[in-house]
């Protein structure tokens, strides 16, 4: 019984008490306490094995410690079982309908039968919920919109995920010889932090082959539409792709289309307006008289051209600042993988990590990285066996040691992520956070503090002279946590006034700062270094998907901290 696995019971039977009218109290209880779990390095079930109490834990009650032990101990929860005996799981998707609220969606439910979020469109378009009492015309019409988001945020998945099923189905995809080219388009290309569907475009002159092969992809649950060029299916979660089979000559047009977003594509239709031309999927047409001919359409380049506009990198194709970046002459080259020379954030086996510092140095070393911070957490982390005083020095001086055995340029700093206390203050004392390279500062405890509290603990660390950067400034993670309510306008002109710089985390489920936050920190003058936070060898990887969202606010080397030498970074932060 995995932690996170234990978090997603709790999590359930908190959704299903909601459902049956359980005090908000409680509910908290569970839900927080789920949270913890998710989150604790340890694992829950050794913890119980080896006699622990889990009431120790912040976060954690009686009702919850129970509940832990019952699920390690017999691998289910008989009150869960008993409240899935009544209720069908598919009628929690109920509760996610803004407007409806756990009480109408119990009403619903007992009164009018329903269990999912088909059944009860139909009903609202009907007019059968205005008849329950509390239920009014106005109601109604909120709900019927509510359940369009609820069906939406269900369905989407982090980058990340569709990144695996977009390599496997690519790899499918190119084994049938009738696929000339293909290409995923929509918010997958674009880089997206999370995806909604896939948007599969294929060059071929021969559709039926190539929906054939498509028809028979293995993951395949069922087949939403088929026409002759145009196909629909859904895979495992209802995890929808679509295909469009298009000529060579409407390759880069259709591309182009269906990369989006929507909002660039009536910016660029816009362009083609005012030069008297027309854009659709299929290509760009002059009009003359009442005669369109077509122009362009076989690559983006061609497209693009036409309009007088470089190729826009897709990661920014959001109407957002893409025309700014046109119009300097040439674009500037938004950041790529290959630019990053340190990674400035991981633990090791000494708090919550599984490698050693020497496995995390090799292993950064091989992918061509320059220099490394060892940054495991500060005593406060108590749950991640966080370092106090005596053992981070003596981390330290294994560090020093290993700078001088190994023969290599290669840098291993002396780091720490430090956490700012839930009253204000850093965790470990000044004397011995001005020995370190590398001070990170972080947010783990008091997350739901009110705006102005979070604020001020997060800028008085920026305020502290030994504090090089903030790490997770926000603290979201990705359909699953809400971001500390934190002004990050105040955050942005406190980093800028001291030097000092802030996260973007590149860890999938974090993506921290996100795409909006960088284009702002970035107009405030803020570097942003963007580290893995990993946790194991593997995690170094996630460097690719903070690249990802840099280039989607748009920033180039030049923005990013760790693109530099660290010469040359301790140089940008000494202040003057
Ligand atoms: P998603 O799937 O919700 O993560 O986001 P997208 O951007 O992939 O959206 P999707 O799959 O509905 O459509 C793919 C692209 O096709 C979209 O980014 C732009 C283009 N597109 C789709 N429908 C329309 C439309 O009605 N108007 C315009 N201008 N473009 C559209
Ligand atoms: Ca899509
Ligand atoms: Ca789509
Ligand atoms: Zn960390």
């Amino acid at each position: 019984m995995t932690n996170q696995k234990i978090a997603q019971m709790l999590e359930l039977l908190a959704d299903l008490m909601e459902f049956q009218g359980a005090n908000a109290f409680r509910l908290r209880a569970y839900r927080n306490g789920a949270r913890v779990i998710r989150d604790m390095p340890d694992s829950v079930a050794k913890l119980l094995e080896n006699g622990e109490d889990l009431v120790q834990f912040d976060g954690i009650g009686k009702g919850v410690a129970g509940k832990c032990k019952e699920l390690v101990e017999t691998g289910g929860l008989e009150q869960l079982d008993a409240m899935l005996e009544e209720v069908p799981r598919t009628v929690l998707d109920l509760l996610n309908v803004p407007k409806l609220g756990p009480k109408k969606a119990a009403a619903v439910f007992n009164q009018l039968g329903i269990v999912n979020l088909e059944q009860l469109e139909a009903a609202c378009m009907e007019g059968q919920l205005r008849q329950l009492a509390g239920f009014g015309e106005k109601t109604e019409k909120a709900i019927l919109e509510g359940i369009a988001i609820a069906v939406a945020a269900n369905q989407r998945i982090l980058w990340s995920k569709a990144d695996q099923i977009v390599t496997e189905l690519r790899k499918y995809m190119l084994a049938e010889p009738a696929v000339n080219r293909l290409e995923f388009a929509g918010s997958y290309r674009r880089g997206k932090e999370t995806v909604g569907d896939l948007d599969l475009l294929v060059d071929s002159d021969d559709p039926s082959a190539v929906m054939n092969h498509f028809a028979q992809f293995e993951s395949i649950q069922s087949t939403i539409m088929r026409g002759e060029t145009k196909m629909s299916v859904r895979l495992e979660k209802e995890f929808q792709v679509d295909l469009r089979v298009v000529p060579e000559a409407s390759f880069g047009a259709a591309l182009q289309y269906f990369t989006g977003s929507k909002d660039h594509n009536v910016l660029v239709r816009g362009r083609a307006r005012q030069a008297g031309l027309k854009i659709n999927e299929w290509g760009v047409y002059r009009m003359e008289g009442d005669q369109e001919e077509w122009i362009a359409g076989r690559s983006e380049q061609e497209v693009y051209e036409t309009l007088d506009l470089p190729v826009f990198p897709a990661e920014i194709r959001e109407s957002r600042r893409e025309l700014e970046w046109a119009e300097s002459n040439p674009p500037p080259t938004l950041i790529e993988l290959e630019d990053i020379l340190g990674d400035l954030h991981m633990h090791t086996t000494a708090t919550d990590g599984r490698a050693t510092i020497e496995e995390m140095a090799d292993a950064a070393k091989a992918r061509g990285l320059h220099y490394i911070a060892i940054t495991d957490h500060s005593q406060r982390v108590t749950m991640a066996n966080g370092l106090d005083a005596e053992r981070l020095l003596a981390q330290w001086r294994t560090i020093d040691q290993l700078n001088r055995e190994r023969e290599d340029d290669f840098i291993i700093l002396k780091g720490i992520e430090c956490d700012i206390l839930e009253a204000g203050g850093m965790d470990l004392p000044d004397e011995v956070l001005s020995k370190a390279d590398w001070v990170i500062a972080s947010v783990h405890y008091g997350q739901r503090q009110p705006r102005q509290q979070i604020t001020d603990r997060i800028v008085g660390a920026l305020r502290n002279p030994y504090v090089s950067m903030v790490a997770h400034p926000t603290g979201r993670l990705i359909n699953k946590r809400e971001p500390y309510d934190v002004d990050l306008v105040a955050v942005f002109q406190a980093a800028a006034e001291c030097k000092k710089l802030l996260e973007l985390n590149a860890n999938p489920k974090r993506l921290d700062l996100n795409d909006v936050h960088l284009l702002a920190a970035q107009s405030h003058g803020v570097p942003i270094v963007i580290n893995t936070d990993a946790h194991r060898i593997e995690g170094l990887a996630d460097m690719k998907y903070g690249i990802k969202q840099a280039r989607r606010g748009c920033l180039t080397a030049g923005d990013v901290a760790n693109t530099l030498s660290w010469e040359a970074m301790k140089k940008l932060m000494r202040r003057s």
